[in-house]
């Protein structure tokens, strides 16, 4: 039988953050682990293409949404190759297999007798002179009167609008009020399925989250469901010109369509995946359980087609503790925060994987991130990989031949079974710990056991622990993998395990006795300055944002503890190694001091010599690159680039600045 395993599609709108990584990086992870367990798995995802955000944005920007469209598709499969996610299909629902499968689906369902249509008030914009489909009505939420958008209540309890229902409607592109006109629009019954969903969610498998929300919706009243929308582009409506499908009619239908273009390319036959059975697990975010908890599933068994077998909702992002949040800041791009900063893709795997369980919360920081790599690969599983490796190239050359303890082979025992035990009830977090403790253990059996001292005292059993712990390598490599596939990659040539094509129980599998080449180290400390430069740069954003809460309010007292004074730069030089940095000396009235500042990047050391510049003097000494700092040059920041602050006249030197 085979699995299909599908991720939540990213609106191809805007570049790839953070928020998107926390979904498709455990997917990935998850089917990575299933191939291993010797699962036939295809997993595919697309761009979503369709709808009012696409329309209104492209119009912003004065492109197509054609245009639009191909610019971000192509940046997400970039994206996705960079951090090493590696789906077997990633389609557009723009496609013409998308727009055939959805009308197909459409027509089924009419046939079915599950489609209707009814006449409706709808939000008409004088000023326009069109109906206004979803985001391009904003107003307020019927239900518990927050701002909100024409579709979803985004601001407030979070539900699903349908056409007619938000109040006070106004255009979203003049701002004009909007008016109420009927028009003849197409409902799916969804009323219909309550018995169907009611059984049906009692035996989804997934996270609770997902499970537990959709449960009590169903219990409630569902509403019929408005499948048609005045717009021109998406999947036309059968039969009408004028119309488009709701752009959650055809998102969904886009997993259905991309294993189609799968099977076309690979020669499978997708109905024994949608028509026949199989297991079709969805990753989604935790937003939009309704839509595959709730539409996806009646929509399918209306049309026919094989049912989701489990839905698996991530927990939201939290970026330095605040709300996720774009449009103020609170983000992380994965291209130009992280990848274009040089931070290797598996660093940012291991974390998302290993900060918190599933289903919860993510908290994302640059301190965290710092601390999860420095301590837990550098420190823990790096260090004790490259020790052995190290060890064994330098004092054996080859891997030598013993056999593995019955200690060892139990402890990888209890590590392979828990990792399979979590990944099936999808605690990925679970999961790589228990990889992290035979890390840890092999740290410390390798500690105990001194084989720097045995090699000189007792080489048999030198041997054997040597041996004992690259099995642990052996293991830690391939149950790693997964998580980090490029980084295992690397050990797994060294010690000649394919990555290509692994299988959990090869963990057990005695290790050859290779001839080793010399290794590397697996991974690399980052440095604190990086950590500090890309702390800086976030809180520049959110402040650029126009946001206030990331400061606090200082007292007289506060700031009188500072000593500020007027200095003057007599020398000035460049610090070998170091593009920025430029050690100068300046003259503060009654002494001299030498301090460092990041000023390489604007001016050359000549040009400084003269300048009176304002000084924090009682800043505490730093070594900055091996030099010390006494003090600290202020500057005005433009774009992380520093300009000198002068003195409107000539002032003495040693002036107080207050
Ligand atoms: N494009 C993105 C979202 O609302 C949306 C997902 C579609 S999945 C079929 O998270
Ligand atoms: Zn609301």
């Amino acid at each position: 039988m085979k699995t299909l395993v599908t991720c939540g599609l990213p609106y191809a709108n805007g570049p790839c953050h953070i928020g998107h990584l926390r979904t498709y990086i455990p997917a990935d992870v998850y089917v990575r682990y299933l191939r291993m367990l010797g699962k036939d798995v295809v997993f595919v995802c697309g761009s979503d293409t369709h709808g009012t955000p696409i329309v209104i944005n492209a119009e912003e920007r004065n492109m197509t949404p054609k245009e639009l469209i191909k610019i971000y598709h192509r940046h997400f499969k970039e994206i996705f190759e960079k951090m090493s996610i590696e789906f077997d299909y990633y389609g557009s629902t723009d496609d013409y297999s998308n727009h055939h499968r959805t009308q197909e689906i459409v027509l089924e369902l009419i046939r079915n007798g599950y489609v209707y249509s009814k006449t409706i008030p709808l939000a008409y914009c004088p000023v326009c002179d069109r109906f206004l489909p979803d985001r391009y009505v904003e107003g307020t939420c019927p239900y518990c009167g927050m701002e909100a958008r024409g579709d979803e209540c985004d601001q407030g309890c979070g539900r699903h609008l349908e056409p007619g229902e938000i109040l006070n409607p106004r255009c979203k592109i003049d701002g004009a009020k909007a008016e109420y006109r009927e028009q003849e629009h197409y409902f799916f019954r969804l009323s219909s399925f309550k018995e169907f969903l009611l059984r049906y969610l009692e035996d989804l498998k997934g996270t609770e989250n997902a499970l537990n929300y959709a449960r009590e919706w169903v219990k409630r009243e569902l509403k019929d469901w408005c499948i048609s929308r005045n717009l021109d582009w998406g999947v036309k409506f059968p039969g009408r010109d004028d119309m488009v499908v709701y752009v959650w009619v055809d998102a969904p239908i886009g997993y259905i369509s991309f294993t189609e273009e799968y099977a076309k390319r690979t020669g499978i036959n997708w109905e024994e995946i949608w028509k026949e059975k199989s297991e079709i697990v969805h990753f989604i975010g935790l937003d939009i359980v309704y839509h595959h908890c709730i539409f996806w599933p009646a929509m399918l068994k209306g049309a026919g087609y094989t049912l989701p077998s489990a839905v698996v909702a991530s927990g939201m992002v939290k970026i330095q503790d605040k709300t996720f949040s774009k449009s103020r800041g609170y983000v992380v791009w994965v291209e130009d925060d992280y990848l274009k900063e040089g931070f290797h893709p598996d660093y940012l795997r291991y974390y998302l994987v290993n900060y918190t369980s599933h289903q919860k919360d993510l908290n994302f920081s640059w301190k965290i991130f710092e601390d999860k790599v420095n301590n837990e690969l550098v420190n823990t599983l790096g260090n004790f990989m490259y020790r052995v490796l190290h060890f064994t190239w330098k004092n054996f050359g080859r891997i030598p031949e013993v056999s593995v303890s019955s200690e060892i082979i139990k402890k990888i025992e209890e590590a392979r079974k828990n990792v399979i035990e979590s990944i099936e009830s999808y605690e990925f977090k679970e999961a790589s710990d228990a990889v992290m403790e035979l890390a840890s253990f092999g740290n410390s059996y390798f500690q105990h056991n001194k084989p720097w001292e045995l090699i000189k005292s007792n080489l048999e059993k030198c041997q054997q622990v040597i041996k004992d712990c690259l099995q642990i390598v052996k293991a830690l490599t391939i149950l790693f993998y997964p998580v980090m596939p490029s980084s295992m990659k690397e050990i797994g040539d060294i010690i000649g395990i394919d990555t290509t094509s692994l299988k959990i129980e090869d963990v057990q599998v005695e290790i050859s006795p290779l001839k080793l080449s010399r290794p590397s180290v697996p991974f690399k400390k980052i440095e604190k300055e990086k950590i500090i430069e890309m702390q800086e740069k976030l809180i520049r954003r959110i402040e650029k944002m126009g946001n206030t809460d990331t400061q606090e309010y200082v007292t007289l007292e506060d700031f009188q503890k500072m000593n500020i004074r007027i200095g003057k730069i007599i020398a000035a030089e460049r610090i070998k190694g170091s593009s920025k940095l430029l050690k100068l000396e300046v003259d503060i009235g009654d002494e001299k001091r030498q301090i460092v500042a990041g000023f390489a990047t604007s001016y050359r050391p000549e040009e400084l010599i003269g300048e009176l510049v304002p000084i924090l003097v009682n800043m505490k000494p730093a070594k900055l690159m091996g030099v010390e700092s006494q003090g600290m040059i202020l500057a005005a920041d433009v774009n992380g680039k520093p300009v000198l602050l002068k003195t409107e006249k000539e002032v003495p030197t040693g002036s107080i600045v207050r």
